[in-house]
């Protein structure tokens, strides 16, 4: 017993997104409803990168030291075999909330080795599978920040997913500083001061159509 509680401890230790929740909850205006959306620790968790390998693609998810947008950290994916159609390999977290009625603002930076496209879509993590909001934003080589707000008009409790679709295009992409609260963009609680480059092209959109996928 004594064993396993010490194994429980050093495992938290080594692995802070242990000692949180992983799934999203129900929060007050601005504050976010995101976890690990900064990348900083050495896990991905509880994103995941999702590869339609019978759709035959192919695609990895790492960790980048490198280049980040805040902090030092941020999330590298590289589709080794793109299929053209983007939301065959996703980088997702499940799990998340909305309410009815209220105004939803998802902010994110990303960037690629050249310019291609991302896609955004916030969508129902079952079957009939059906997509909230999706849109489709142009990267450049440069970090830039984006943001998407939505307005839904069911309310969704622990039961869709944030993904960012890539694999349209073999060109590596990073994404890092991905916050998502109720509200609009100047609700938002504890921004992180800017570092990267200003925003280019800050987009906003509002919400779309459902549609199934
Ligand atoms: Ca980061």
């Amino acid at each position: 017993m004594l064993k396993k509680f010490i194994i429980v401890v050093f495992l938290c230790l080594i692995f802070p997104g242990v000692l949180f929740a992983q799934k999203g909850e129900v929060l007050g205006k601005g504050k976010n409803r995101l976890h690990n959306g900064d990348f900083e620790e050495n896990i991905l968790q509880p994103w995941k990168l999702e590869v339609r390998q019978d759709m035959g693609a192919a695609a990895e998810v790492e960790i980048d030291k490198s280049t980040a947008a805040s902090g030092k950290k941020s999330a590298k994916v590289t589709v080794t075999v793109p299929t053209g159609t983007a939301w065959h390999v996703k980088l997702r977290q499940d799990d998340r909330c909305f309410e009815k009625g209220e105004k939803y603002t998802v902010i994110f930076w990303t960037r690629a080795e050249k310019p291609r496209n991302v896609e955004v879509s916030f969508q129902l993590q079952h079957d009939p599978w059906t997509v909230f909001l999706s849109q489709k934003f142009p990267v450049d080589k440069e970090w830039q920040e984006y943001s998407v707000t939505l307005m839904p008009n069911v309310d969704n409790f622990q039961d869709h997913w944030l993904a960012f679709h890539v694999a349209d295009s073999d060109i590596p992409i990073w994404f890092d500083n991905v916050r998502y609260f109720l509200g609009e963009p100047k609700d938002e609680e504890g921004a992180m001061p800017k570092q990267a480059v200003d925003p280019k092209s800050k987009l906003a959109i509002t919400w779309g159509k459902i549609r199934q996928e």
